[in-house]
């Protein structure tokens, strides 16, 4: 009778649904054929609202065009239409792995020593946004609610309204946004400020990144702060408020549960023979720290000798990623060779303290993994949330949990305080934390742990998202809003900026 009452009213609250979900994203989560990995936390939430809502998830299709005008090409799974576009080798050479990679990346990151502000690929970045933004157009109706992901895509929601489109029209952030100073070295700074008063409502991982993206509009002159996460620029009015994007905790933690039974754990205990293990898991990007992190474990080894005789093994599992970008390929093969002189220093003939896995693994293996490792280090030099923190403390047995330390410089310290806080800069300190976490009495660890999951519980990713699209005034409210802003839990609605010929 429940499940009835559920259906009824979701049925009814779509009919009364103003419009679809259509969420724009670089890549798109096209169903395959079985033996396609399992889509992530954030495809799952999307699907869920696009699925309940009725929705468009559009994007790059990842493949190069054959064609000088690539068509669209359409999917459909039950209420939800994929439509992607192949893109040139010149696009995805200038936008993708120009601008996007090599531009925005590195200076949201605050490595301006590896950016390339050249002009060509600014060109393409709002190239590429305008042919993609006049593709979507032919697939939008008036009363879709369109909500824009990431940093590939800044400029979508301008040349939207270029064509006419009055939609609310939302944008996630999922990158740090970097103080002013900082942001003003990005080619076309002004154009893409303004690129940005064209939505309603933008969301960041962390208050600070909000509060760094409303400075900006201000020190340039261009905007002023309203207050309340409200800021007017370019004579438009809209808000910039934080959004800390999360997993989906319950599946993971029961992932982690049942995870002793996955080959790849099995295969791992039994190869550490009952010696404590130290995990660390990411893309091999330089936002996160490898190098520095494994030279604090190094330090950590050499001066412990209890971790000497207890054989402490760190196991790193990092997936290649945007090969084709130089800074990349030169950090691969960097790292490999750092873990290389790591081991030959410290190693002996039966104990590699640094084991490096350049594979990506399944979510039940990363789960199980995370649960038999004493200490999570997540130390990212920059990160915008960073997941793999709130996969540790979500896979941890709460009878015996392990500790996280975790960088200051993530987003997820925000939210997780109890973590053991570390500058990754300074790898005395990460050492000391390392070395500290292993000592950490078992009460200590419980109540640290139960903070954190809490935390990651009550805000998992569908609340994210539910919360969002509440927030940009769609209507995926046939549950109750947890977390909602003060805003929101004032009766604020998301003012429509007057995107009219009038407002123009
Ligand atoms: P990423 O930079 O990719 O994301 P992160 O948040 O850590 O960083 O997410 C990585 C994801 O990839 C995690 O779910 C992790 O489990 C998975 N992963 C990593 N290595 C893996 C492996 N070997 N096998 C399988 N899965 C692996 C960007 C931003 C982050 C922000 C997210 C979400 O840079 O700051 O948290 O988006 O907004």
């Amino acid at each position: 009778m429940v499940q009835i009452d559920l259906l009824k009213s979701q049925a009814e609250s779509r009919a009364a649904s103003p419009g679809r979900l259509v969420v724009v994203s670089n890549r798109v989560p096209v169903p395959t054929a079985a033996g396609s990995p399992p889509p992530g936390g954030l495809a799952v939430a999307l699907s869920g609202a696009l699925e309940s809502q009725g929705g468009l998830w559009f994007g790059w299709s990842g493949k190069v065009a054959t064609d000088k005008d690539p068509e669209v090409h359409h999917q459909s799974v039950g209420n939800i239409d994929y439509a992607v576009v192949d893109l040139s080798r010149r696009d995805i050479d200038e936008y993708y792995h120009g601008f996007a990679n090599r531009v925005l990346w590195p200076v949201c990151h605050y490595r301006l020593d590896l950016a390339d502000l050249s002009r060509r690929d600014v060109n393409a970045y709002f190239r590429v946004n305008e042919q993609f933004a006049r593709r979507l157009a032919r697939l939008l109706k008036p009363d879709d609610v369109i909500w824009v992901q990431d940093y590939h895509f800044i400029p979508m929601a301008s040349f939207l309204r270029d064509l006419g489109f009055a939609n609310k029209i939302g944008f996630f952030y999922h990158i740090p946004w970097p103080p002013s100073d900082l942001a003003a070295v990005i080619p076309a700074y002004d154009r893409i400020l303004k690129s940005f008063s064209a939505y309603n409502l933008i969301g960041f991982q962390t208050p600070v990144d909000a509060e760094n993206f409303r400075a900006c509009l201000t020190r340039s002159g261009v905007g002023s702060d309203l207050g309340g996460d409200w800021v007017s620029a370019f004579g438009r009015k809209f808000r910039a408020a934080a959004f800390p994007i999360s997993i989906e905790t319950a599946t993971f933690a029961q992932d982690a549960r049942v995870a002793e039974k996955n080959v790849v754990v099995k295969r791992t205990l039994q190869s550490l023979e009952g010696h404590p293990l130290v995990i660390g898991v990411d893309r091999l990007d330089y936002s996160k720290g490898i190098r520095e992190r494994i030279d604090s474990f190094a330090t950590f080894v050499e001066k412990s000798a209890a971790a000497m005789k207890a054989r402490v093994t760190l196991l790193q599992i990092t997936p290649k990623s945007r090969s084709e970008v130089p800074e990349y390929a030169e950090m691969q093969r960097e790292v490999a060779e750092h873990v290389g002189h790591v081991n030959g220093r410290l190693g002996d003939v039966d104990w590699t303290p640094v084991r490096y896995v350049n594979k990506a693994m399944s979510r039940s293996a990363l789960a199980g993994l995370y649960r038999i490792a004493k200490v999570g280090l997540v130390t990212p030099l920059r990160d915008g949330m960073n997941l793999v923190a709130k996969e540790y403390v979500a896979a941890q047995n709460p009878d015996d949990p392990g500790v996280l330390v975790l960088s200051r410089f993530a987003g997820a310290v925000h939210e997780m305080p109890e973590a053991l806080i570390v500058n990754p800069y300074n790898l005395e300190e990460t050492a000391s934390a390392i070395q500290r976490a292993f000592e950490m009495p078992l009460r200590e660890r419980k109540e640290r742990w139960r903070a954190m999951m809490d935390t990651i519980e009550a805000n998992d990713v569908e609340n994210w998202c539910r919360v969002f699209l509440h927030e940009l005034g769609g209507r995926f409210e046939d549950r109750e809003v947890a977390g909602a802003t003060a805003g929101a839990a004032a009766g604020w609605r998301v003012g429509v900026p007057d995107w009219t010929a009038a407002g123009r």
